[in-house]
């Protein structure tokens, strides 16, 4: 079959923080899985084309896209494709995705329309209804994917034998079916297809997920997470089998990618990447063995219990000079609440082991989830002043949003159903906002969460800076200079490269 995988624009609100330039590694590897199975492949990549172009999204104030417009998109399209795939990721994109995808049929009406992701996995229902779409893949999308174009090779109208696909039949009636088995060898996978898509265009964009060491490449060392806290889509998503790659593989590949882009610079998107320490271990042995001059992060935020101070100067000693923990909440009684499994005490051993040991440590903490009470932030705040003084280096603090396919987003539905309709989308694109925020806690009016948010941050970096003066210096002179050590720095620097977009460059997409 002829297969275009579309990767679309990116949205956002202006006053946000998101990290926006990251290569689409998930397409990625299903273009290489779809090529593997004989298919003829095309990926036209909506970001990665346009990285540095942000304008005005006119369907909605204070909303920007980043990337090509709908009709480049279309033009890059190859005429004869058979299936256009398109990766919904973000629920927070859903009505420009949606308007993309109406423009797709509409220019292809003899293509099939399909798609999969994080918001195509929890959503598919509305996507079929509301979009021309025939088919969504549900989770893992390697061997769905490749029994539905073998489905659609064949002619097949009827997709109830392909696991993993939600569908409308030939009657208009929507169908689920039955979720398929997580792919068990994921060293079988092939790498990712980068041949088709350049990920160093990427280098042009100003801001970055991690650290920004050189010339970056994501890359993913595990899939899944063993864990299944209440306000993660990952289990929806994963099930909760994690599964590790071979650390020899991972190195492989990331040596190819030196020898390809000249890549120095790898940043891991897994869910859970530390959770074996023997893992760690081998895979940091194996950079050793290799002597790679590189650098490498888990930007994501990660587990502590596998970190120890054999692990951290581990790290260190390879390249990796960032980690990032995720506690989510100080309070025992929160922490309980959401199901994340995290042992406060161990975590801090850990968290002062990577200290010692040299890292520039994260935290990310999430203020506003339901059941939280006025106690309970204060433990989170006074926990993170502790931490500051202790020595960690940055915090992001997210106020509590109910992500799509998560427990706590049913539990809330129960009481209140969800109308997940554009205006809950278009509020989704500004979940980290500085200046607006929602608040799903009874106890908290919007104004007091978004209070509670910016005091745990301010008094993070405040008792940092005076403890640490020199920090504070360095932060100026990276913003002066473009440099991003540090995730402050990326929010710095996202904030101008919007401003300038929004003041010097005016237009339409
Ligand atoms: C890397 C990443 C990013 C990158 C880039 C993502 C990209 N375009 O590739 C960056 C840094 C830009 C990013 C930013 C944001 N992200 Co993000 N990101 C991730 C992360 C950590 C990893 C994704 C990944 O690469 N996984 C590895 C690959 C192999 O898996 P995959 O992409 O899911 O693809 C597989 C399947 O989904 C499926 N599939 C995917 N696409 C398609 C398409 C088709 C046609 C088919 C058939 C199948 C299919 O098959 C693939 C292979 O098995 C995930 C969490 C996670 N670990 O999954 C969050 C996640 C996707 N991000 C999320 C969010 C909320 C955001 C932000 C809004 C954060 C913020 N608040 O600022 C921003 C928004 C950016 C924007 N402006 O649009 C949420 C999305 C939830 C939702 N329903 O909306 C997630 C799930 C994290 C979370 N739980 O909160 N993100």
């Amino acid at each position: 079959m002829k297969i275009t995988f579309i990767q679309p624009p990116a949205l956002m609100a202006v006053d946000s923080y998101s990290a926006i330039t990251q290569p689409p590694l998930g397409i990625a590897y299903l273009a290489a899985y779809a090529r593997k199975k004989g298919h003829q492949v095309a990926v036209v990549d909506g970001v990665g084309a346009a990285v540095t172009r942000l304008q005005p999204w006119p369907r909605r104030e204070k909303r920007l896209l980043q990337g090509l417009s709908f009709a480049e998109i279309i033009a890059r399209v190859p005429a004869d494709s058979e299936v256009i795939a398109v990766s919904m990721m973000f629920t927070h994109a859903w009505p420009m995705v949606r308007d993309l995808v109406k423009a797709l049929a509409a220019a292809f009406p003899k293509a099939r329309l399909i798609a999969g992701g994080e918001h195509a996995t929890a959503l598919y229902r509305q996507i079929l209804e509301q979009s021309p779409v025939a088919a969504c893949v549900l989770g893992e999308g390697e061997l769905t994917l490749a029994e539905l174009l073998e489905a659609f090779a064949a002619g097949q109208s009827d997709l109830s034998a392909v696991a993993g696909v939600a569908w409308r039949d030939a009657y208009g009636r929507f169908v689920v079916n039955p979720r398929r088995r997580r792919i068990a060898d994921v060293d079988s996978l092939p790498q990712p297809a980068w041949d088709l898509i350049d990920p160093m265009l990427y280098q042009q964009g100003e801001v970055f997920m991690g650290p920004k060491g050189g010339r970056s490449m994501p890359m993913l060392a595990t899939r899944g997470c063993p864990y299944r806290c209440s306000f993660c889509a990952s289990a929806n998503m994963w099930t909760q089998l994690w599964r590790p790659r071979s650390p020899n593989l991972v190195v492989d590949e990331m040596q190819d990618y030196m020898r390809r882009f000249g890549a120095d610079d790898f940043q891991f998107q897994d869910l859970t990447a530390i959770v074996r320490k023997d893992w760690m271990l081998a895979f940091c042995r194996e950079l050793q063995k290799r002597r790679l001059a590189i650098r490498w992060s888990i930007p994501v935020g990660t587990r502590a219990e596998a970190i120890d101070r054999e692990v951290a100067e581990l790290l260190l000693a390879t390249g990796c000079t960032h980690i990032t923990y995720a506690p989510e909440s100080a309070s025992p009684r929160i922490l309980a609440a959401v199901e994340k499994k995290v042992d406060l005490g161990r975590m801090e051993r850990s968290i002062r082991d990577s200290l010692d040991a040299g890292l520039i440590v994260c935290l990310f903490m999430i203020v506003g989830f339901p059941q939280e009470e006025a106690g309970d932030i204060r433990l989170t705040r006074g926990w993170l002043r502790r931490m500051a003084r202790l020595g960690v280096h940055e915090v992001a603090v997210s106020t509590f949003v109910p992500l799509p396919g998560t427990r706590l987003f049913e539990e809330l539905g129960r009481s209140t159903p969800f109308v997940i309709d554009d205006d809950y989308c278009y509020w989704m694109t500004g979940t980290t906002s500085l200046t607006t925020v929602r608040s799903w806690n009874p106890r908290l009016s919007d104004a007091q969460l978004l209070r509670a948010k910016l005091l745990a941050m301010a008094e993070f970096f405040l008792i940092s800076y005076l403890w640490h003066p020199g920090r504070f210096w360095r932060l100026l002179s990276n913003a002066a200079c473009g440099r991003q050590e540090t995730k402050v720095d990326r929010v710095l620097r996202e904030f101008l490269v919007k401003l300038r977009a929004l003041i010097w460059r005016p237009g339409r997409p």
